[in-house]
């Protein structure tokens, strides 16, 4: 594959130092081969893409599931930071997908800020429960979700925020660098490679590792990737695989660094800033 223009760019532009370029980040990918910007800290203005984001008067949606134990366990301390961090001055509407309406947690939330709770039936497998997990927000996205949000996220729930998550990270379709799986070599990405599975990768297909506990983009593009997944879940359970095999047919329009979505279990690394997600 060909390097993007942008890419070729920063190697003549090795010396710019400035701040807020792809090229401000030189250790670093900043753009990938089909011309995706991969988000990193200091690549991008905050200002501006706040700016931008609210005179397009956005509503963001952001949904979690949280069901079983993980309720009582994350749930409370997932809302509270993403009052502090995700899209602080636009208009949010929280999407909390769980089987018990009543022990959702009363957060106190910012003005423009809403939380609707949505019943889901427990599934006893816990293999269903990602399989569940595409098939609800693929109905939530055709309903009342898609009609309220210009723009969604989808994450895990057993994770908390650390840092700004802003609008930067809007685009048509958003996926997330694997904090685990970014340095290895494409052959040892854990992509899916049983031939026999619907999520199957052949020898030397793939992009990057996508990490399922995050992603997003436009209604319409969240719609067709939350389609593909539910018709190959059905033959295999894991919701990652499919979201890999759908980003490597439909190019990602945006990704987020490791930064966004980060693992303290991993040593430090000079290339991870300010983590958005831990
Ligand atoms: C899932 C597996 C085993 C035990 C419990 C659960 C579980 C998940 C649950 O009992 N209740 C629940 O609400 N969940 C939701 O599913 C919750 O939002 C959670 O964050 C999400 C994914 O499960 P999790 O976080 O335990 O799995 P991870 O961190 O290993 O997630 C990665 O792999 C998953 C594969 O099924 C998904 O692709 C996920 O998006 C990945 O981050
Ligand atoms: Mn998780």
């Amino acid at each position: 594959m060909g390097v993007c223009p942008l890419a070729r760019m920063s190697l003549l532009r090795d010396n710019f130092t400035g701040p807020l370029h792809p090229w401000a980040r030189p250790q670093v990918p900043t753009c990938t081969c089909w011309g995706a910007p991969i988000i990193w800290d200091g690549t991008f203005d905050p200002d501006v893409a706040q700016q931008e984001a609210v005179q397009q008067n956005l509503t963001i949606g952001l949904t979690v599931f949280a069901v079983g134990r993980y309720l009582e366990k994350y749930l409370v301390r997932f809302l509270e930071t993403a009052e502090q961090h995700f899209m602080v001055g636009q208009r949010v509407v929280y999407y909390v997908f769980t089987e018990g309406p009543v022990a959702v947690p009363r957060v106190q939330l910012g003005p423009g800020r809403r939380l609707r709770v949505e019943r889901v039936a427990r599934e006893r497998r816990w293999q269903n429960v990602s399989m569940a997990r595409m098939r609800t927000l693929h109905a939530a996205l055709g309903g009342r979700l898609g009609r309220e949000a210009r723009f969604v996220f989808c994450m895990d729930v057993d994770q908390h925020f650390s840092g700004t998550f802003g609008p930067e990270a809007l685009a048509r379709s958003v996926a997330q660098l694997h904090a685990w799986h970014y340095r290895w070599r494409r052959r040892l990405m854990p992509f899916e490679r049983d031939a026999r599975s619907a999520a199957a990768l052949g020898p030397g297909e793939g992009d990057f590792y996508y990490h399922a506990a995050v992603f997003g983009g436009s209604v319409a593009a969240l719609r067709q990737l939350t389609a593909y997944c539910v018709r190959g879940l059905e033959v295999r359970w894991h919701d990652e695989s499919h979201l890999n095999k759908f980003f490597w047919l439909h190019k990602p329009a945006k990704l987020l660094s490791p930064e966004f979505c980060w693992s303290p279990d991993i040593s430090r690394r000079a290339e991870i800033r300010r983590p958005q997600l831990i």
